[in-house]
């Protein structure tokens, strides 16, 4: 009997270690649970700094007219579609971000750009004609 009580003893202290690591593993599910709401956050970032894109329509001609066909819009990437009608005019596109696309003077059609635009203000000119023919585009 005596012999018995010592390896009791022994075995009481191995299941309180035994208890103490199942500590340590409550602690790191905790940490898995902080993981998981990091990426929850990475998602939210994501959607918000989705970037907007579209369409927009230039045009300039035949007279001495030259437009867009809106005032305002989200910063994002858009195709721009420019319908030059006159082979005296150009449609000349510039502002922040290092935009700066342009028809021929002389030529005419549709030409088309992708244009990666920022918060600011953007122009648009006829350059032979730009103190009369001119346009801005608010970018928000
Ligand atoms: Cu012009």
């Amino acid at each position: 009997m005596r012999r018995l009580l010592p390896a009791t003893l022994f075995v009481a202290a191995a299941t309180v270690l035994a208890t103490g690591c199942g500590g340590s593993a409550s602690s790191s599910s905790s940490s898995d649970t902080t993981a998981g709401a990091d990426t929850t956050a990475t998602t939210t970032t994501a959607t918000t700094g989705g970037a907007a894109s579209g369409t927009l329509a230039g045009s300039v001609g035949p007279g001495f007219d030259i437009s867009m066909d809106k005032t305002t819009v989200a910063a994002g990437t858009y195709t721009l579609t420019v319908d030059d009608e006159a082979s005296a005019h150009d449609f000349h596109f510039t502002g922040p971000g290092g935009v700066d696309v342009s028809t021929d003077v002389s030529g005419t059609g549709t030409k088309t750009f992708t244009v990666d635009l920022q918060a600011g203000t953007y122009t648009f000119v006829c350059d032979p004609h730009s103190s009369s023919m001119n346009g801005t585009l608010t970018v928000t």
